[in-house]
């Protein structure tokens, strides 16, 4: 049995359609992280950087309980446990890697940050969204051109694909046109024709709210207690710009 730390978002997504495709019994525990669940001690144990997606594994390697953060590792994880969704030769299983690697260190950051600036920031702060959202549309040009010559990302069906189809799919976040981007839009239509990727992105739908935080969730999310979780707080940081490096540095440590 498979625990799984999860909330209705891109990142949490990808880890039911995984667990759905395989066919892995698994049980939901919610993190509402509109409501600041992600930093209840319990959790924090499971993941120290406070973010969903996460899983324990009852019957991890040798017996014993296995917990994994980072929608990456997990999915490469339930990959190598089930022997699905991530090719055994090397040439192939690398080339899998490789684009579930492009999606966790590109397309989710970038898009986040998109939809963060374009949606979420109280003030619209044009160089941001210009910035976000060309490299968005950047990874967008990236991902059709890709799909041109492959049927899928990592060539067949596999994990790197789970990965990004959760980010194409909130692409009003971004205000993405798919017909720009007819391979993108091949793909994304094949892969959300799956019934274990409907099931997956179904989970909890009805707590999805995502693009229109509440002022509780602002403050979970962007505010005060994700700052308490490191050393400096705002403040500081405002104090310590005025200053002269070396003695930010040293003040911030000390
Ligand atoms: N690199 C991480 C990103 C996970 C992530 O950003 N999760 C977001 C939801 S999409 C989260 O839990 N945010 C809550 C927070 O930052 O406190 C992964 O791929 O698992």
């Amino acid at each position: 049995m498979i625990d799984l730390y999860y909330w209705p978002t891109p990142n949490g997504h990808k880890i039911p359609i995984m667990l759905e495709e395989c066919g892995l019994p698994y049980r939901v525990k919610p993190v509402n992280m509109l409501r600041g669940e992600q930093f209840e001690p319990a959790f924090l144990r499971i993941n120290p950087n406070n973010k969903i997606p996460a899983i324990v594994d009852r019957d991890g390697p040798g017996g014993r309980p296995m917990a994994l953060f980072e929608s990456g590792a997990i999915l490469q994880y339930l990959a190598e446990k089930t022997g699905r969704f991530l090719p055994r030769e090397r040439r192939r299983r690398y080339e899998v890697l490789q684009w579930l690697t492009f999606q966790v260190a590109n397309v989710g950051p970038m898009f986040g940050q998109c939809g963060h600036f374009m949606g979420y920031a109280p003030r619209k702060i044009r160089y941001a969204i210009d910035r976000y959202r060309n490299e968005t549309l950047r990874l967008y040009g990236v991902m059709d051109r890709r799909l041109a010559q492959v049927e899928y990302l990592g060539g067949d069906y596999s994990i790197a694909d789970m990965a990004t189809w959760p980010w194409v799919h909130v692409r009003w976040l971004h205000h993405i046109e798919l017909a720009e981007f007819p391979q993108v839009a091949r793909w994304y239509a094949a892969v959300g024709a799956r019934p274990a990727v409907q099931r997956g992105v179904a989970l909890l739908a009805q707590r999805m709210k995502i693009g229109n935080p509440d002022a509780k969730a602002r403050e979970a999310l962007f505010g005060g207690t994700q700052l308490r979780q490191g050393r400096t707080v705002v403040s500081g940081l405002r104090k310590a710009a005025g200053r002269r490096p070396g003695r930010a540095k040293a003040r911030a440590r000390g």
